[in-house]
């Protein structure tokens, strides 16, 4: 199996080509690529030969190249050139946030510190007092907690493809086993699985699952094991009659515990894994989690909204939201095709969004001053209108909105005037470049867009991306104010490093009244589903059908973005 070699190749040669300053866009694409081949059931080398590589989810073309070049031939020569021209350890060292290629080189090249650890000890033992000042300094220390502190966390498609590999295991054996923990609440960062199980053999049977390298923990009624990319399993076996107490007390949260506990202490009773109990230690529920709800005097509360933040409230009192699906969406309202930096054409992703169910979809390349992800011009756009059109024609009813990811540049102007504006049907504003500015001005420069009149949504507007950099300071209560007041719309981007705004963001605005978008932000067809997660995000943030701008029909949704 050679998965995970190929996975380790295109993580070292994303990490290098970021260490030599290159495009965001394309360190992105690699280390997803990585996970994704890490994840997958499917043998690398045997769809190599099968020559079906582009088939891999988050394989476009230029990747499925460099994994050819590699099984060929062993080796791959970009990376070679790019080991050779970088200083030891610049890659790991730019892991920390407020590091970039230029600090990197300097700490390696000029001040000979070629690992995060090295860069601790520096900054301890005042090494680096006449190189940096204090605030830098901190920054650094800062970025190292916030690193170590992170590893331990993996993305969602991480922590689902570990437990799909569990679950299908398992599946083979004939072992049920429920997934609990933060994977089930949908958290956007997971620290370990938790999986619950009524059969006895669980416990020696994940021994044996494909893929764990260290058996950490193991007794009767658990088993911790740790697999070989450092994700940590913990399965536990339960009577049926405590199956729903356990599911409940390991999904969490531990905040939601805590507050669902003070309520049967309020009535004499005792909650924990085994059950809910009344004074005398009679059983009054524990085989299913609607049963330990229910005799809780409420209504079942679904996973992801269980954070104690209102839930416990709204569901005893009924009023609990009906949580939005992905088959209410209509559309997908962000995407990116080779026009720009995306590895799939205008057609392949309009045919594959139409075979997916939607109904209509929005092509949002970027504009002209992204460079660095080929952005179009007027004419450029122009010219793709034009196979808009045409596809159009073809795919009716299906629609395929004229639109674009519009960069919102430092002084807060927009790529293009009003007028061509007006020719999109759907215009998002993003905010790519110079998000180093203070608070003040990037709070401008979104207020700016959602002010003007042919803008339709702010994308990602906090340009976070999870674990490798933490959003811009920018002040979201004046954003949602805005776009309140503007009558605009925000994103929830799908990508899963992103997942921005997050869901407490999102909960404001909707409360707010502000339309939320939930897209994928796609940059090749098997990115089409990165908009389940959006979704998640959608559902922690209590969203219904109808706080969401993609479920609506066309017509409603263009009559309100004119
Ligand atoms: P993670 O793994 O860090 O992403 O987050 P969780 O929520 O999966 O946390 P984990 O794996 O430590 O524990 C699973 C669940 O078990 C947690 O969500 C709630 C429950 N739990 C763990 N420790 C405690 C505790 O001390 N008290 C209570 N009431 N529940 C706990
Ligand atoms: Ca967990
Ligand atoms: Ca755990
Ligand atoms: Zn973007």
């Amino acid at each position: 199996m050679r998965n995970s070699e190929v996975a380790e190749l295109l993580d070292r040669l994303g990490e290098l080509v970021e260490a030599n300053g290159e495009d965001r866009f394309k360190v992105i694409a690699y280390h997803r690529a990585a996970t994704s081949i890490r994840n997958m059931d499917e043998e690398v080398e045997q769809l190599w030969k099968e020559k079906k590589l582009e088939e891999i989810k988050y394989v476009g073309e230029g990747i499925a190249k460099k994994i050819d070049e590699f099984l060929r031939t062993g080796k791959l020569q970009l990376l070679e050139r790019l080991r050779e021209k970088t200083p030891a350890g610049v890659p790991l060292l730019m892991k920390v946030q407020g590091i970039g290629p230029r600090t990197a080189y300097h700490l390696s090249h000029d001040l000979g510190i070629t690992s995060v650890d090295e860069l601790r000890k520096a900054l301890a033992e005042g090494r680096l007092d006449d190189e940096f000042g204090p605030t830098v300094r901190e920054s650094f220390r800062l970025g190292i907690e916030r690193l170590e502190s992170f590893e331990k966390r993996m993305l969602l498609p991480e922590a689902e493809g570990a437990f799909q590999k569990m679950a299908s295991y398992f599946g083979a054996l004939g072992i049920r086993v429920g997934m609990a923990g933060s994977l089930r609440r949908g958290k956007s960062t997971v620290g370990d699985l938790d999986l619950i199980s009524t059969d006895p053999k669980v416990v020696e049977a994940i021994k044996g699952c494909p893929g764990v390298a260290q058996v950490i923990e193991s007794g009767p009624k658990r088993t911790s094991v740790k697999l070989e990319d450092g994700v940590q399993v913990d399965v536990r076996l339960f009577a049926e009659e405590e199956y729903g107490a356990a599911m409940v007390y390991f999904t969490g949260s531990k905040d939601h515990n805590i507050a669902l506990r003070n309520l049967a202490i309020e009535r004499g009773w005792k909650l924990n894994e085994y059950g809910l109990f009344d004074r005398a230690g009679g059983r009054l529920a524990g085989e299913t989690e609607e049963g330990v709800y229910r005799k809780l005097g409420m209504d079942y509360i679904p996973p992801e909204l269980r954070e104690n933040r209102g839930e416990i409230d709204a569901a005893r009192n009924r009023g609990l939201p009906r949580l939005v699906k992905f088959d209410d969406l209509r559309g997908d309202l962000q995407m990116h095709t080779t026009w720009s930096d995306g590895s799939a054409t205008l057609e392949e992703m309009a045919t594959a969004a139409r075979d997916r169910g939607y109904e209509y979809i929005a092509i949002t390349d970027h504009s002209v001053s992204v460079r660095v992800a080929n952005g179009l011009s007027e004419e450029r756009f122009r010219k793709q209108w034009r196979e808009i059109e045409k596809l159009n024609d073809r795919l009716s009813p299906f629609r395929i909105l004229k639109a674009v990811e519009l960069e919102i540049k430092s002084d807060g102007s927009l790529d293009f005037e009003k007028k061509l504006l007006d020719e999109f049907d759907l215009v998002g504003a993003s905010l790519h470049q110079n998000f180093r500015q203070d608070a003040r001005k990037l709070t401008e420069r979104a207020v700016k867009a959602l002010s003007h009149p042919s803008v339709d949504f702010l994308c990602h507007p906090t340009n976070r991306l999870i674990g490798r950099r933490e959003g811009n300071p920018i002040d979201l209560a004046k954003v949602v104010a805005t776009a309140k007041e503007n009558g605009k719309m925000l994103e929830i981007d799908g990508e899963p490093q992103r997942l921005d705004l997050d869901e407490v963001w999102s909960k404001r605005a909707a409360e707010e009244g502000v339309p939320i978008v939930v897209d994928s932000d796609a940059h090749s067809v098997g990115e089409l589903d990165n908009v389940s997660y959006g979704v998640t995000v959608a559902r922690r943030a209590w969203l219904e059908a109808k706080d969401v701008a993609n479920t609506k029909s066309l017509k409603t949704l263009l009559g309100r973005v004119g």
